[in-house]
């Protein structure tokens, strides 16, 4: 047996799957979950890939590590999505954090994920973590100037996510930002994404006077070229702590302060289609 994600009708991924370990329809997606043959536990999202237990330490390395080595003293970090916990779990790995509040639109997703993905699920119940199950952009409004750091950690832009890619959103994000604050969205894949991209890089220059796409090499994700793109008003990822990022490098899988460099240089066809400032 084997899952099957479609590109467009361009292009497909399949996975060997041994069993299917749950199906249902939430109330907002089709969620799916496979054990598969080689990437351990598979979770599908309306038959899209989110994570498998074997890959899914680039991603969420990269989501996290990145802005949080970027900026000086994080304390309080929102994660919009990211129902899997594996953002939650990176960003614990930083000291300096005293409240990581994450925000998931279906609580399916995690009540599913703390059985069968232990490992991304592991520090949900933290002391230092809050848990909301409602919508990310209702959510936000009800704060002004309180986190160092947003991650918008969501699913592709269909269904529940669409309104997480739109200015309107980045208004809010940034209004919920302290002043020296900094964003970050999964933005997605050049090769099949590129209108979204250019759309959601363009309204967040129109937000922010820094934005920023950077690389991750995410295997399972169309293409395995992925990016996320990080905004703000003074902050630059090239301007990161290389202590602390090597300090946090070992405890990872992917991220260092080579990647981090490395992550910022974007191919000739993708500086086409996102609006970097620099
Ligand atoms: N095409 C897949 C994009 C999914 C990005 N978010 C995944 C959630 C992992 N925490």
């Amino acid at each position: 047996m084997w899952f099957v994600e479609n590109y467009d009708e361009k292009a497909s991924l399949g996975l060997k799957v041994k069993k299917k370990l749950h199906e249902e329809q939430s109330k907002f997606q089709k969620i799916d979950i496979y054990e598969t043959e080689f990437f351990g536990n598979l979770l599908t999202l309306d038959g899209l890939v989110m994570l498998t237990e074997k890959d899914e330490f680039v991603y969420h390395e990269m989501i996290t590590h990145m802005p949080l080595c970027t900026i000086k003293n994080p304390e309080r970090v929102l994660v919009i999505g990211g129902g899997d916990g594996g953002a939650v779990r990176e960003i614990l790995k930083h000291d300096s954090i005293k409240e990581v509040v994450m925000c998931e639109i279906d609580q399916r997703v995690t009540d599913l994920c703390r059985i069968y993905f232990p490992t991304t699920t592991c520090k949900l119940d933290d002391p230092r973590v809050k848990l909301h199950f409602e919508d990310g952009f209702k959510f936000m409004d009800g704060y002004e100037g309180y986190f160092d750091l947003i991650i918008t950690d969501s699913s592709d832009p269909v269904g529940p996510g669409v309104a997480l890619f739109q200015e309107d959103y980045y208004r809010l994000v940034k209004k919920a930002l302290k002043p020296g604050g900094i964003m970050v969205s999964q933005s997605e894949s050049p090769w099949y994404f590129e209108d979204t991209m250019t759309s959601m890089t363009g309204a967040m220059a129109n937000v922010f006077k820094n934005v920023q796409t950077y690389i991750a090499l995410v295997t399972l994700y169309p293409s395995g070229l992925w990016t996320m793109t990080a905004a703000s008003d003074s902050l630059s990822l090239y301007d990161f702590d290389e202590k602390r990022s090597a300090k946090i490098a070992e405890t990872c899988k992917y991220y260092n302060p080579e990647i981090h460099k490395g992550a910022l240089a974007l191919p000739n066809f993708v500086k086409k289609i996102v609006h970097n400032t620099k």
